[in-house]
């Protein structure tokens, strides 16, 4: 029998109130039934809702160094059950252990950052034009938050969300992704085990009926998204029409730029790493590669030649190197991608199917595909895929490379491998993109700095570092006059 789990509302484990629930099972063997979690509806939300307004007054008073402690108490905790929560990730998710063990570090790495915030959460002291009157800027809390998050990172972007939330004095209303609630409940009984007060977060399961209510609700002050442009396009509108505040983090086209100068192995490596890690499904992955011209033969056959030896299975499996992807639906999608390729003129070099062999025919496996002869017209080299398809192409010189990167909806991460300085100077001023490396793949950001993407990716803010912290609070300017007389501002300036 499956385990059943449940929301956890008000300090409280309890199941959905239609008591109805989805089934969450392993990517990589479909038969293998990891639990059932409650399928929420609008009325869950409300009762998160309520118990997290009546958390709000206490966490918000409470002093934010206390705060940040409850979350040191959670990023040791999370280290302290770091095998155990990435073993149960790599179940329920697919990627492998190396990789799921590098998502819960991610959530540790925010926890340890946004602890020690609770003695910053610096704003301004300044002078004022008038005499005897003081003036400083301080962050305020916003109130009921509600997160919604995506499967690819089933931790640390819940973590990078919840806990700025938290250290700004905010409290939550949580709705994880239906193909990770595992890892979601775990994180969440880890805030618990911190001792984080009832109601200050709260995690309703389900789909899009608890979602849409979380971006409805008239009391969640502010929604905090990340996952696709169609439902993040859905989420803008609906937050818009009631002036909610609303932060973005959506998809994204990565391209890696590869010039005749760099070092050839460190580049393919990046791209290899860039492409196929978490079997492609990163809005930071590497689905678009352009190399300058002389070394492009050669760069696309050795990718292809790498693309081919990359072993696949099941991610608790010693030397497995990449997982399945997240469902059949996914993989559907992925394919009709594939297909797309072929028909709009692309090459395709290698993959380009569903993996089939021992212990592969019940997962949702598919093969690393590269593809050459693409160009910016094909939906490949368009859209994105969140799986292990890249295009490799062909450029004369840096401006072509950067005009192609830049020719796309999107714009957040982006990779120059070449030993030319000026040239990397060059990249990192004219590539349009929330990130930019050089001589590093286009996945692997680090979380005290801003995370997020220009155009369609985002819709201008930046999540983790200093710039999270924004995201989830609201400036106030205090002013104290302290002259005993009325003063007036631009008037008694003579
Ligand atoms: C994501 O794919 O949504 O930079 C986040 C990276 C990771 C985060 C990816 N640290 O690839």
């Amino acid at each position: 029998m499956a385990k059943s789990y449940l929301n956890y509302i008000g300090g409280k484990w309890i199941p959905a109130e239609s008591r109805l629930t989805f089934e969450n099972r392993n990517p990589a063997d479909g038969r293998d039934l990891i639990g059932k979690f409650p399928e929420s509806s609008a009325e869950d939300v409300e009762k998160a809702v309520a118990a997290a307004e009546q958390a709000y007054d206490r966490w918000r008073l409470m002093p934010a160094p206390m705060r940040g402690e409850i979350i040191l108490k959670a990023g040791l905790l999370l280290k302290e059950k770091k095998e155990e929560l990435s073993k149960i990730m790599t179940h329920e998710m697919g990627k492998v252990l190396r990789e799921t063990r590098g998502d819960i570090q991610e959530a540790i790495d925010m926890a340890y950052y946004t602890a020690g915030e609770g003695r910053r959460l610096f704003g301004q002291t300044t002078t004022s034009e008038l005499k005897n009157k003081f003036a400083m800027s301080i962050r305020m809390p916003i109130g009921v938050c509600g997160l919604i998050t995506p499967w690819n990172f089933p931790t640390a972007i819940p973590s990078w969300k919840i806990f700025p939330a938290l250290i700004c004095g905010n409290t939550v209303v949580f709705k994880p992704a239906e193909d990770t609630p595992l890892s979601a409940a775990k994180f969440v009984e880890i805030l618990e085990q911190a001792g984080l007060p009832p109601g200050v977060v709260n995690m309703v399961h389900g789909g899009a009926p608890a979602g849409e209510a979380i971006v409805r609700h008239p009391r969640i002050r502010l929604v905090s998204f990340t996952g696709s442009c169609e439902v993040g396009r859905l989420v803008a509108q609906q937050c818009g029409k009631m002036l909610k505040r609303c932060s973005l983090e959506m998809g994204g086209k990565n391209a890696q730029i590869v010039m005749a100068d760099a070092d050839f192995d460190l580049a393919l490596e990046g791209a290899v790493w860039g492409a196929f890690g978490t079997t492609g499904q990163r809005c930071t992955a590497t689905s678009r590669i352009y190399v300058e011209k002389s070394v492009y033969q050669k760069f696309s056959r050795e990718l292809v030649k790498r693309a081919k030896k990359i072993r696949i299975g099941y991610g608790l499996k010693a030397g497995v190197e990449m997982g399945p992807v997240i469902n059949d639906v996914q993989r559907e999608r992925i394919h009709g991608y594939v297909q797309s390729g072929i028909e709009e003129g692309a090459k395709l070099e290698c993959g380009g199917r569903y993996a089939k062999g021992p212990g592969l025919s019940r997962g949702s496996f598919y093969i690393p595909t590269v593809f050459t002869h693409a160009d910016s017209k094909m939906k490949i080299v368009r859209e994105e895929i969140f799986g292990p398809v890249t295009c490799v192409m062909p450029v004369k010189n840096l401006e072509e490379a950067i005009h192609e990167v830049n020719n796309t909806v999107y714009g957040l991460s982006s990779a120059l491998y070449s030993r030319d300085v000026n040239r990397a100077m060059r990249a990192i001023r004219d590539i349009e993109a929330g990130i930019t490396y050089i001589n590093g793949p286009t996945i692997g950001a680090e979380v005290h700095l801003p995370f997020g993407g220009v155009k369609n990716t985002g819709n201008g803010h930046r999540e983790a570092g200093e710039t999270g912290l924004d995201i989830f609070s609201e400036w106030k300017s205090v002013f104290v006059d302290f002259s005993g007389r009325l003063q007036k501002a631009q008037i008694d300036v003579d």
